[in-house]
């Protein structure tokens, strides 16, 4: 993990992840949640902004924010991470934002159906995605273009995907997307489009930049790929004790320890949950938490009794699909879903330490 560019550092600079630590509550606090921005925050008048829904639809339409307020309202908690999570730890490293672990937070989003939406517009026999068109304008891949993704008809029509207004009781702040956005639970982030000024209905597999060309699993350049969709399923624990400065190794007291933390998979519920005190050498089982609904992320424990000694911690997780996450996971060229175990350096001192006064 040598090398980082200026580039990167400018990426990671703008782009914040969540501290491990915040995993401690259900829902995170909104300014912990991680945050991916391909270009920059639009600033948008409310009362100017409408939501234009056209395409191939019987009944395009124009709404406003009380428009889509004076329709069915939903709250869900939904667990959202980038698809890079993990790219730093890639070697080979794939150049772009350069996320370890915390690229992932809970918000308890509230917006209304977008079923009832594209409902309501009609969608045409022959229709085949929508697609989701943001504000924000930039320039990737030499391509001049407004941040937009697509969804097939039948995932948009799914009852869980929510055009939303609110995060943790309060609007959209202007980071995540005011005054509305996608929330699709379930998938990778990017598929949740922010700033959503447009939804056309079309007749054709949608071809833009963040569909066509980012956003794809590919062993090699030539490799056409497939499209990123769902999250994998992944474990991560809050590191224990309290860290070093600068390397941010754990140090704590010998005795009894009570690892925490969250597993979560856009393929259905966490079956299992496990934990290593030996850098993967020997897994046990955690205990998991009641699941806080089918797109939220659910807690597990484990009982660690910690003596004195240098250790590496690791996690790993099962969903109800049966998908494990792997010890190790396979390099691709965007360096998506890297769901490889993390590891967390531990010093554990003799209780008696100057640490533990
Ligand atoms: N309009 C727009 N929508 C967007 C993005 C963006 O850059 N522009 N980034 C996407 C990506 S890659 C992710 S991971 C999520 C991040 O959402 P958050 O910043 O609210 O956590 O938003 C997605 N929606
Ligand atoms: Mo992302």
């Amino acid at each position: 993990m040598t090398g980082f560019s200026p580039e990167e550092l400018q990426l990671a600079a703008r782009n914040s992840g969540m501290p491990l630590e915040a995993m401690r509550w259900d829902v995170t606090p909104v300014g912990l949640h991680y945050l991916l921005i391909h270009y920059d925050v639009p600033l948008v008048e409310p009362s100017g902004w409408r939501l234009s829904i056209g395409g191939a639809v019987s009944a395009p339409c124009e709404l406003s924010l009380d428009d889509l307020r004076g329709r069915a309202v939903e709250t869900r908690a939904v667990t959202m991470e980038c698809a890079g999570n993990g790219r730093a730890r890639l070697a080979p490293r794939p150049v772009s934002q350069p996320w370890l672990h915390e690229a992932v937070g809970t918000g308890e989003w509230t917006g209304t159906p977008l079923a009832g939406v594209l409902e309501d517009a009609g969608i045409s026999s022959g229709a085949v995605d929508v697609v989701f068109t943001g504000l924000d304008r930039g320039v990737e891949g030499g391509e001049e273009q407004h941040y937009a993704r697509a969804l097939s008809v039948t995932d948009a029509l799914r009852d869980e995907v929510l055009l939303a207004w609110g995060l943790n009781g309060m609007p959209l702040p202007p980071q995540h997307g005011f005054p509305l956005r996608l929330i699709v639970p379930g998938w990778y982030g990017m598929t949740s489009v922010k700033w959503l000024s447009r939804i056309d209905v079309i007749d054709r597999a949608f071809d833009g930049y963040q569909q066509r060309e980012a956003y794809r699993m590919r062993a090699t350049e030539d490799d056409p790929g497939v499209p990123v969709t769902r999250m994998a399923p992944r474990a991560l624990m809050v590191p224990p004790g309290i860290p070093e400065f600068m390397s941010r190794r754990r140090h704590l007291p010998a005795g009894p320890v009570e690892l925490f933390g969250r597993a979560w998979s856009g393929n259905g519920t966490i079956a299992d949950v496990e934990v290593s005190v030996d850098g993967g050498a020997s897994w046990a089982w955690a205990s998991l938490e009641p699941e806080a609904g089918p797109f939220a992320w659910r807690g597990w424990r484990f009982a660690w009794n910690a003596v004195p000694g240098e250790f590496e911690l690791c996690c790993r997780c099962s969903d109800s699909s049966g998908a494990r996450q792997p010890v190790e996971a396979a390099w691709n060229v965007g360096g998506y879903a890297n769901t490889s175990v993390q590891r967390v350096a531990v010093t554990v001192t003799v209780t008696e330490g100057p640490l533990t006064r």
